[in-house]
């Protein structure tokens, strides 16, 4: 019932940290784009296989001065897959342990990111070339207080210029940033990537890598794949520097979920050059998460353990944006109080010191098996911290929020969704 909500904002307000004072409002007023990198894992970063570079551009990122790469970053979706990651993105709630929400809660009130920046005069939109419909997107976005989706039918599809799933990533962000042209600034716009997917097909042409020589053809072609999301991001920022764009935006990219799943875990075994145990599995969650700000100069690789639930909170405080009032189950990654765990969707669970899978808890450093003891807080902290985000859910308790005063208001019983 209701009480839940009261439950889970003492719960919220207990654990909610200071943002980054340094970082406040670094890049308030500017353009804000954020790239969804799908399938992207941290693993590919700044590696090679058989030799070659698998993502040239982004490992330029992680030395360059104006961006902060986040090597311990964690994704924390589960069956929402891609839309998953953008409910994690916008609200800095966890998804749903069964389905995906934007499938069974499209019609609730969130208080989005998207929503909070159009409330500063942004205007708004994603841009994804696939259907509106997929993941129940066109109507999701209504309840995100997205302002506009350009979907397949906002782009030209020539010939050659389609793989695998649609249109291919590069001629996507040449036509994306044609949008942005279009649009009024600033404005906040979320780019959804669509190459590196499942089943990893791509034309000879683009190609720029070999494949991999392993047992699974899904990894050995994801290398090749991956490669060509990292052209893409390449041409992304080309384009913007030319259109004049650059400048006066911010760029945040993110990896959604995992790509190779543990179906190929021989496979990944051999490219690691380790057997590849509950602790290897976790540990392979990882994503990049880069956070790009045109004239900072003191880019850097942080090793803050975080995740996806972070991203708002993250994000919001460059933008200037006070998160205080929110209910929001992240943190400032940038934050000195920001707290190292991760929880993921399924459970399992990491922070600076363990990892938690299998049910097994592990030390962090050594990969071994260590006392249960050092683990079990936390996993009675994650096990709360998913009940209360799944009771707001379930329960469409934002309806009851005020985040303008930070007050539940009435809660009439009676129209409690069970
Ligand atoms: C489809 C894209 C990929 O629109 O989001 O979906 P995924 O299978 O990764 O969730
Ligand atoms: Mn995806």
């Amino acid at each position: 019932d209701g009480s839940e909500l009261v439950e889970a904002n003492s719960y919220v307000r207990a654990n909610q940290i200071e943002p980054s004072e340094d970082m406040k409002g670094i890049a308030e007023g500017r353009n804000l784009i954020v790239v969804t990198l799908e399938s992207l894992q941290s693993f590919a970063i700044n590696e090679e296989m058989n030799g070659q570079t698998i993502t040239p551009f982004l490992n330029s990122l992680t030395k360059d001065q104006d961006t902060i790469y986040f090597e311990n970053f964690y994704h924390q979706t589960g069956l929402g897959k891609t839309s998953d990651s953008e409910f994690l993105l916008e609200n800095s709630l966890y998804p749903l342990s069964g389905g995906a929400v934007f499938f069974t809660h499209s019609g609730n009130t969130f208080n989005s990111m998207a929503e909070s920046l159009g409330n500063e005069g942004y205007s708004t939109n994603v841009q994804h070339a696939n259907t509106k419909s997929f993941w129940n997107r066109d109507i999701m976005y209504e309840s995100l207080n997205i302002d506009e989706f350009y979907d397949i039918e906002s782009y030209e599809i020539a010939e050659g210029q389609a793989v695998n799933w649609g249109m291919k990533d590069i001629p996507f962000m040449e036509q994306s940033v044609d949008h942005m042209t279009e649009m009024q600034q600033p404005f906040y716009s979320r780019l959804l990537t669509l190459t590196n997917h499942h089943p990893f097909t791509l034309d000879e042409e683009d190609k720029l890598i070999d494949e991999y020589d392993s047992n699974s053809g899904t990894l050995n072609r994801y290398f090749q794949t991956s490669r060509y999301l990292d052209e893409s991001v390449k041409v992304l920022f080309e384009e913007l520097k030319e259109k004049g764009l650059y400048e006066n935006s911010i760029i945040v990219m993110y990896g959604d979920h995992y790509g190779i799943s543990e179906n190929h875990n021989e496979a990944m075994t051999q490219y690691l050059g380790e057997e590849v145990t509950d602790f290897t599995s976790a540990e392979l969650q990882k994503v990049p998460f880069f956070v790009h700000i045109p004239g900072y100069g003191k880019g850097d690789v942080d090793d803050e353990v975080g995740g996806q639930i972070d991203m708002r909170p993250t994000i919001m405080n460059l933008m200037g944006m006070d998160t205080s009032k929110d209910i929001q189950f992240g943190g400032d990654l940038f934050s000195e109080e920001h707290e190292e765990l991760v929880i993921f969707r399924d459970g399992r669970l990491v922070t600076d010191e363990v990892v938690y899978a299998g049910n097994v808890c592990y030390d962090k450093e050594t990969g071994e098996p260590t006392e249960q003891e050092l683990c079990a807080p936390f996993i009675e902290q994650a096990f709360t911290e998913l009940e209360y985000s799944e009771s707001i859910i379930n329960g469409d308790l934002l309806r009851f929020y005020d985040e303008e005063d930070g007050q539940l208001t009435t809660i009439p019983d009676v129209e409690l969704k069970q």
